[in-house]
This record gives C-alpha cells, sequence and structure tokens, in this order.
C-alpha cells in the first residue's frame, strides 16, 4: 500500500521541490509561500500517516509565525498536544524532499514499518488551523488535500481500506486560529477521546475558569493593550474579551495591530519579535495614559512579551522576567503547600545573564520546601520542553517570550489531592496548571497568567522588571556561504568545529567585564547568530563586532 500512496502523491501532489531542499526544523517547514506547495500537500499526508498510528488525532498549523507576510510554513502537533515527535520530523524532512515513486514507498515504508498492515481499516483525523497570511487559505486547502489523499476511496486504488470499511482520513478545519489553539485541541479532542474536537469556545472558557478561582473574591479592573503584530492574536483576544466579560472578570485586552490593513504589515515593525529585539515601541500604540501596560504577540500568538514606556523608552519584561515571575511565584505556593515538589526552570543560552543568577538564588532562597534547578538547552521550544518534563513542574520560556509552565502527571494528582483536603495554597496551583497551556507556549494563556500573578500578589510591572537588572546584550546576524559548517555543544554556548572560530571567541570574551558570547548558526534563516553581553551596552556590542568580524572565516 506505501507503494499505491507514493504514486497517488505523486499523481494528485503538486509538483516535487525541483533544485531545493526543505528541512523540517525547530519551527516546522518554514520558507517563502511559493515553495511550499508540493510541501504542504506531503505534510498532509505526514500528519494523517501519523494519526493512524497512533490511534489518534493529530494537527497542522499552516503559519511562518513571526517571519514576514512573504513567508509560510507548517507545524505538525503530535497526538499528545505537543510538538512532533523527532523521528517524524525527520520522515517528514524525506518526504517532503521526495522525487520518485521508489524512494517514496521505501522512506513510508522505513519511518512507519506498520503502515501497510495499520492502513486497512484505519482512520485518520488531522485538526488544522491558518493564520492570517494572504498565502494561508491555498497552503491549508493543499495540507487538507494531502490528508484526505491518503483515505481516498475512489480512482481504483484504494490505499487504506479496500477490504474493510475503515473510515479513511478526515480534516477537522477550525479556519483561522493562534497556533497554541490548534494545540489545545488536539490535546483535549484526545483526552476525551469520542472523536470529537470540543468547540474553540471550551478553550476561553477554561481560562475563565481558572481565573475565576485565582481571583476568588478579589475585584480587579485591569486592563492592558495587546500589540497582535497584525496576526492571528487579534481574533482570539477579542473572543476572551467576551468570555471574561460574560464571567465578571475584571480584566480587559485591548488589541492594537489587528490586522484590518494590507497584509503585508504582518509582524512589520511590531510584534514580540521587533519588540524583543530591538527594544523599540511597535508602530500602532494607541494614544495612552503613562501607566499603561503593554503586551505584544507574534504573528501566530504563541509568544508574548510585556512592556511597559518610560518617558518615551520601552521597559522589556521578556520570556526570561515571566519565567522569573511565574517561579517566585510558584516557589511561594509550594513552600506553602508543602508539597515538595521539583521545579525546574529551563532555559536557552539567550536567557540573560542576570536572569539566570536571579532563578538560581530564588531557587536557593526556597530549597528547604523546593528542589530546583535552572538548566541550559538548545534554541527551540521543543528542547525546552523535552528538559521540562524531567521536573515535577517545569518552567521554560525562551528569551523571546515562547514558553509555558508544565506539570508532571503525579504533580497533578498530588496537587488535587491537597487541594481536596481544602489546602488554599494547593488549591491555587491546581487553579494555575488549569490557565497556563499544558502544550505549548501560548501568549493569551501566558498574558493571562501574568495578569493575575501580578493582580493576586501585588506586584507592579515597575517592581517585576527590578526583580534583577539586565546584562546589557546584543545579537547580531552575519551571513555566511554556509552556516552549517559551524557545530556546537548540545546547549549550543560553544563551538566545536571550526575550533578557531570558539579561541576567537575565548580571546574576545577574556578581554570583557561580564563578558559572554557564543555564535550558532540559526534553525530558521539563512545567517549566523551572534549574542554577546557585557557589563556596559558599548562594550558587548564591541564583542559582538569583533566575534561577527572572526566568523567570515574563508573557510566559511
Ligand atoms: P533560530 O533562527 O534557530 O535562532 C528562532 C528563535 C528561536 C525560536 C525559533 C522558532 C531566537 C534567537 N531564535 O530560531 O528562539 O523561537 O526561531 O521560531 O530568538
Ligand atoms: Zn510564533
Amino acid at each position: 500500500m506505501s507503494k499505491a500512496l507514493a504514486s497517488a502523491i505523486l499523481q494528485k501532489g503538486p509538483p516535487a521541490l525541483s533544485g531545493k531542499t526543505i528541512t523540517y526544523g525547530t519551527a516546522g517547514f518554514r520558507a517563502n509561500a511559493d515553495m511550499l506547495e508540493c510541501v504542504m500537500f506531503r505534510v498532509g499526508v505526514v500528519a494523517a500517516l501519523r494519526s493512524l498510528q497512533t490511534h489518534k488525532m493529530v494537527g497542522v498549523m499552516v503559519t511562518a509565525s513571526h517571519n514576514p507576510a512573504a513567508d509560510n510554513g507548517s507545524k505538525i502537533v503530535d497526538q499528545d498536544g505537543g510538538m512532533l515527535v523527532h523521528e517524524w520530523e525527520v520522515f517528514a524532512t524525506r518526504l517532503a524532499n521526495s522525487t520518485d515513486e521508489a524512494d517514496m514507498s521505501s522512506t513510508i515504508d522505513s519511518f512507519y514499518p506498520d503502515f501497510n498492515s495499520q492502513a486497512a481499516g484505519g482512520s485518520a483525523t488531522v485538526v488544522l488551523g491558518r493564520d492570517t497570511r494572504v498565502s494561508s487559505p491555498k497552503l491549508a486547502e493543499l495540507v487538507k488535500q494531502g490528508i484526505l489523499t491518503c483515505g481516498d476511496r475512489g480512482g481504483g486504488v484504494c490505499r487504506w481500506h479496500d477490504t474493510c470499511g475503515g473510515e479513511g482520513a478526515k480534516v477537522v478545519d477550525l479556519g483561522i486560529v493562534t497556533t497554541p489553539q490548534v494545540h489545545w485541541a488536539v490535546l483535549r479532542a484526545n483526552q476525551k477521546g469520542d472523536g470529537q474536537v470540543p468547540p474553540l469556545q471550551g478553550y476561553y472558557e477554561e481560562h475563565a475558569q481558572a481565573l475565576k478561582v485565582l481571583l476568588g473574591s478579589k475585584q480587579t479592573n485591569v486592563k492592558f493593550h495587546v500589540d497582535c503584530a497584525n496576526g492571528v492574536g487579534a481574533k482570539a483576544v477579542e473572543e476572551m474579551n467576551k468570555t471574561l466579560s460574560e464571567h465578571s472578570i475584571g480584566f480587559s485586552l485591548v488589541p492594537f495591530n489587528v490586522g484590518d490593513g494590507d497584509p503585508e504589515l504582518l509582524n512589520e515593525g511590531c510584534g514580540a519579535e521587533h519588540v524583543q529585539k530591538s527594544r523599540k515601541l511597535p508602530s500602532g500604540v494607541p494614544a495612552s495614559g503613562g501607566n499603561d501596560k503593554f503586551a505584544s504577540f507574534d504573528g501566530d500568538a504563541d509568544r508574548v512579551v510585556v512592556w511597559y514606556k518610560k518617558d518615551s523608552n520601552l521597559v522589556l519584561l521578556d520570556g526570561d522576567k515571566i519565567a522569573a515571575l511565574f517561579s517566585v511565584y510558584l516557589c511561594h505556593l509550594l513552600d506553602a503547600s508543602k508539597l515538595k515538589l521539583s521545579l525546574g526552570i529551563v532555559q536557552t543560552a539567550y536567557a540573560n545573564g542576570s536572569s539566570t543568577s536571579f532563578m538560581s538564588s530564588v531557587l536557593a532562597k526556597h530549597k528547604e520546601n523546593v528542589t530546583g534547578e535552572v538548566s541550559c538547552v538548545a534554541t527551540g521550544v521543543k528542547h525546552l520542553h523535552h528538559q521540562a518534563l524531567h521536573y515535577d513542574i517545569g518552567v521554560y520560556f525562551e528569551a523571546n517570550g515562547h514558553g509555558t509552565v508544565i506539570f508532571s502527571d503525579s504533580a497533578r494528582s498530588k496537587i488535587e489531592e491537597r487541594s481536596r483536603g481544602g489546602d488554599a495554597a494547593a488549591q491555587t496551583l491546581h487553579a494555575f496548571a488549569s490557565l497556563i497551556n499544558p502544550a505549548i507556549g501560548d501568549a493569551l494563556s501566558d498574558l493571562l497568567a501574568v495578569m493575575v500573578v501580578l493582580e493576586v500578589e501585588g506586584i507592579s510591572l515597575e517592581q517585576w522588571a527590578g526583580y534583577y537588572e539586565d546584562l546589557p546584550s546584543i545579537m547580531t546576524k552575519v551571513l555566511v556561504k554556509d552556516r552549517n559548517a559551524i557545530k556546537t555543544t548540545k546547549d549550543e554556548q560553544r563551538v566545536t568545529e571550526p575550533k578557531e572560530l570558539q579561541d576567537a571567541v575565548d580571546a574576545a570574551v577574556s578581554k570583557v567585564e561580564q563578558g559572554r558570547c557564543f555564535v550558532r548558526p540559526s534553525g530558521t534563516e539563512d545567517c549566523v547568530r551572534v549574542y554577546a553581553e557585557a557589563g556596559k551596552q558599548e562594550t558587548a556590542n564591541k564583542l559582538a563586532e569583533d566575534v561577527g568580524t572572526d566568523i567570515t572565516f574563508p573557510s566559511l
């Protein structure tokens, strides 16, 4: 049957990529939209096969997140609501680049040896979402065609269920949604296990219910202006607002950069990526009072950063600061409940050095009741999520605002048991675990969690910003012939090849007070990234510049 499927992919799908290859990277497939027709069709096939194999629903989100409007991409959501397992990322890459039937059929057989036996009588369901890009409806349609091709009964070639009357492959199209909403839908559908995808209203309701518990009888009136990057966040923010007001919760989210103008404006001079990388105000900021609070989402609303204006500058509360806020809060709750759970804080090398020191000191202060550690893993939330699974509670955030807090099953049951016994701290922990997205970083969940923690703990944005002061830092891009010639250690803090490059970085760093610098090839752009940190901004800039020059070796 893998042969019949391979033949159908080639016959029914768009022409194979020629002269180019594409890789399923840290953020799925991502490229200029023009290059993606065949890739998207095959993403549909991979998703359907994964659903067939796991007997569960999986998801596909069509988006290129914070990338420019002309790009697009896709992320496959695995049956547990998280990101696709690594082996299937490799399978997706192989299938997307395959050009002939024999290769494709053997690829299917080698990555999914049970395909032929499972296809008979098997069925698959894929939950599909897309962002607001102009190219997204067409590319989502191609994903759909790929999925349906797997379950096609017509044309004389019955690929899955010729003798069995199985259901083939189905699509549940959610239309324009945020990336985390697709993760949520897959997770909840599989938890229920009745073959139905719950309506998205459930997503908003869950948040409202958790907020009610967390706020208790506290009367609130908190407003955040939300920069939606002219992307999908605007719709979700509006829906959330409606639900919050139906439940008389005094939180209001006022969206701006809602994408009702030129589609080219997506992520352009606005959104989380712009704010976090440039530390400049986004475009479209509404005229507001001096004490106003702001948040910026990225184009598919899986990242958030918080900020406020001081004079006419922007004070940034990035992913590191969000992780710090949640970690302090969770430590207090763990102290109060005496649950003796482990708390892991997971960062990448891009985390500001001051944040790492701060987190370590917080954990040290609470060591009587909390066993914890701060760890550093490779860039990309899948690495952070994976590491966070090692703890009872894992707080993971990239500095750019992508992250969440996850609770292990055993931690959940201990918390639930204690909260049934009436322990207030355990009840709060339970509600916090229900508020925050358990599957993936979610701008909306994270923002609501930030708002509620600030509110119930009585912390102002200024106090939060004062948890620690960021060391001055800078990130630059260097263009080279082959970025993949640079290899790094697992945590990406050091270059292992070419060796001379790390020697040069070490030499540059040794001259700088509080200096730290690392170099790694980007997983999403054709460039090498340089990150430098130092006691003073000018010194950090100079360090990045010196190292940047070292990278442009003739060999690279
Ligand atoms: P690359 O291009 O590999 O640095 C960027 C972000 C990641 C992650 C991915 C996926 C930085 C420095 N890098 O990866 O954190 O978000 O995009 O979107 O922000
Ligand atoms: Zn994103």
